[in-house]
């Protein structure tokens, strides 16, 4: 049987993979921290569905570097999918040093770790568009230089160049997914984009009355979770490894990404800022008021972040197909549904 390790198989990306790998047959290892509420909602189903694969889960943390190599060397995973770490941008400002920690020196460990084991492994890093920062030129491709604009993409672009690093002084088989923003219904609560669709199925059940966001003029290059996992795994069936981004190449804002979510619900949206005599007008015809807060917005904001698969599309065969407002209509019917099941 083939087998991989997770580690954050209890996050958005970690839990699609996990279920895409057991379809297939394989044994998937998972790590888990220890919480003090259970933490595996995302994961809970496939643990009682019974499939080809086997999961097994392990407790541990990046910062416990004993317990992962011993948990390496008694499974010997064939390939490792680097995907936990703090990944709230904005909360990087906050919690710079565990975000450094848990995405920089982490990764070093891990590939020291991988350095010293005995038997071949494939590994995926979860880059990110973030280590960009605010790029001169749009779109970007993996020969655009590293400029962060915040903690997160700082420790994350420390981790990209090291695992270039360790490909090429010591033949490891390290991919870097550069991957831009990709979501789901599993999306974490404090995204923007799971805001949305959260309070618009909250909103249409009559159990919220409005929503409070940052930056809505904010864009990115929003993709759709599954179609991305998907990508990690044909980036380590490759014959060699590589950076390659991965991104739909379109962009659309914050607001349209409200807009259309809301508008699946059948509900109109009035932004505050349009006016006091516009936003009345809209308020009385029914719309619904997204008011705006600034503990929203960031120090810095990263802009401009779309990406160029050709790449991924050329070495991989790999073709996103759902962008931008389809996420957005996506995420708020599933919400709805799940919140009137
Ligand atoms: P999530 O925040 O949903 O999941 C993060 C996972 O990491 C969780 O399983 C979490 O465990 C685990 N984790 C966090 N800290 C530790 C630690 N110290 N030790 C062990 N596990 C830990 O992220 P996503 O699934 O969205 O993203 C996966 C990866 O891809 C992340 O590294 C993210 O930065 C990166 N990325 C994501 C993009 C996106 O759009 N989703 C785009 C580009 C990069 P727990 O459940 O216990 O908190
Ligand atoms: P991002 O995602 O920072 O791109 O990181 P997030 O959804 O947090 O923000 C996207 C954009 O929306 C603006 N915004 C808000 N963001 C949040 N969280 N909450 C709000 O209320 C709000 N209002 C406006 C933000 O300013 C930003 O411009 C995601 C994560 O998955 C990272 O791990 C990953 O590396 C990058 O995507 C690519």
């Amino acid at each position: 049987m083939k087998s991989a390790l997770i580690l954050g198989i209890t996050g958005q990306d970690g839990s699609y993979l996990a279920e895409q790998l057991l379809a297939e047959g394989w044994a998937v290892h998972g790590l888990v921290r220890r919480a003090s509420m259970f933490n595996r909602s995302r994961i809970e189903h496939l643990r009682s569905t019974p499939g080809p694969g086997r999961l097994t889960l392990h407790y541990g943390d990046l910062a416990d570097v004993t317990s992962l190599r011993r948990i390496l060397q008694k499974e010997k995973p064939r390939e490792i999918y680097h995907l936990a770490g703090q990944s709230h941008v904005g909360l990087s400002f906050e919690i710079p040093e565990v975000t450094c920690q848990e995405n920089g020196t982490a990764t070093l460990n891990l590939l020291e770790i991988l350095r010293d084991l005995d038997h071949p492994v494939r590994l995926y890093h979860a880059a990110s568009s973030e280590i960009f920062g605010a790029p001169a030129t749009a779109p970007q491709d993996e020969a655009t230089a590293a400029a962060p604009v915040n903690p997160y993409g700082c420790a994350k672009a420390f981790a990209t160049q090291l695992g270039r690093v360790y490909r090429h002084a010591y033949g490891l088989f390290v991919c870097n997914g550069i991957a831009y923003n990709h979501e789901s219904p599993r999306r974490g609560e404090n995204f923007v984009t799971r805001k949305i669709s959260l309070g618009a199925a909250h909103i249409k059940a009559g159990r919220q009355a409005e929503i409070a966001l940052g930056n809505l003029d904010a864009r990115r290059d929003w993709g759709w979770a599954p179609e991305y996992v998907a990508a990690m795994r044909l980036m380590l069936q490759a014959p060699a490894a590589d950076d390659y981004i991965l991104a739909t190449g379109r962009a659309c804002s914050v607001r349209e990404f409200a807009t259309a979510a809301f508008a699946e619900l059948g509900l109109e949206l009035a932004f505050e800022g349009q006016g006091p005599a516009e936003l009345a007008r809209r308020k009385d015809t029914g719309a619904i008021v997204l008011r705006i807060e600034p503990k929203f917005f960031r120090p810095v904001e990263s802009t401009t972040l779309v990406g160029d698969a050709t790449r991924a599309q050329t070495r991989l065969g790999w073709i996103p197909r759902t962008a931008g407002a389809e996420v957005a209509r996506a995420m708020a019917r599933a919400d709805y549904a799940a919140l009137t099941s």
